[in-house]
């Protein structure tokens, strides 16, 4: 028998929190925000943000629910579909999936773009240089040279080619306005966030109410599978989603607590 109380909480390196650990995720997920805070690619207020969403995840049985995996396969279709995809990353992201990110954007020929909502020149240097060990051969975000219309605070900075000119874009782990401004420009919005209540899912063509630890996986192997199919089985895949129906499943999930 593991003996579990010798998982100490401020393991050095991930690998000693053992995988057969009954909350393992949520270990791992803590354990990769702490070291994003000490890297200086997470902000502190990530820690909080991290605590919400492992209290949905709880609730959601940590496991991957029917809908969000319908939805995963959904996200992946309009991602290879997509003229100009982008994936969007804060400091959370990329502590949590900065691997995960990269082989998703290869998978389906997306930009990788860093918008931060407490964005510092260090932030974004660290956070570049912390995707560019992971793989990254192109970051954006760093440029800056546009501005999302009607919104007033940090995250409005985007790259004039990367989210400003996307067709198609994938915004994990925020709640607020900046989802809905995209929604006003006319983009497709993929939402990841374990919340189904919170603003970004509430406005996204695609609501992805998953642990991102899963869901950008699970994406990346539906966008695999999906690469040689035609347009029309991609549209009909994307036709025949909804989104009201997976919103209401996770929340029923949710507040029922039936797993
Ligand atoms: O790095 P910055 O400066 O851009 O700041 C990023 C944070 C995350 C601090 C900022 O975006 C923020 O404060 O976000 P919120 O408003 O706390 O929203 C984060 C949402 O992500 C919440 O709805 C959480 O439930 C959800 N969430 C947290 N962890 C995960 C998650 N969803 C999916 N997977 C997770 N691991």
């Amino acid at each position: 028998m593991t003996d579990y109380d010798t998982v100490s909480a401020d393991v050095e390196h991930e690998e000693e929190i053992p995988k057969d650990h009954p909350r393992y995720q949520d270990l791992l997920t803590r354990h990769r925000i702490e070291k994003g805070v000490e890297k200086g690619i997470t902000h502190l207020q990530g820690m909080h943000a991290e605590g919400r969403g492992s209290a949905f995840d709880y609730l959601l049985g940590e496991a991957t629910i029917s809908s969000a995996e319908e939805a995963e396969r959904v996200a992946a279709a309009h991602l290879l579909l997509a003229d100009h995809p982008v994936l969007s990353i804060n400091g959370n992201v990329a502590a949590l999936v900065p691997g995960e990110m990269v082989e998703l954007a290869e998978a389906t020929g997306a930009d990788l773009e860093i918008n931060l909502f407490n964005r510092t020149p260090e932030r974004i240097e660290a956070i570049a240089d912390h995707l560019r060990e992971h793989g990254a051969e192109d970051v954006k975000g760093l440029e800056a040279d546009a501005r999302i219309p009607n919104l007033d605070h940090q995250r409005a900075k985007v790259d004039e080619d990367g989210i400003y000119a996307a067709d198609v874009v994938v915004v994990p782990l925020e709640d607020g306005d900046r989802a809905e401004a995209l929604n006003e420009m006319d983009k497709t919005e993929i939402v990841i966030d374990l919340n189904p209540l919170s603003r970004s899912p509430q406005v996204a063509d695609v609501p992805i109410v998953d642990n991102i630890i899963r869901a950008v996986p699970n994406m990346t192997e539906h966008a695999r599978v999906l690469a040689d199919e035609d347009e029309a089985e991609l549209r009909s895949i994307i036709d025949e989603f909804d989104r009201e129906a997976a919103l209401e499943q996770a929340e029923d999930r949710i507040r029922s607590g039936e797993l």
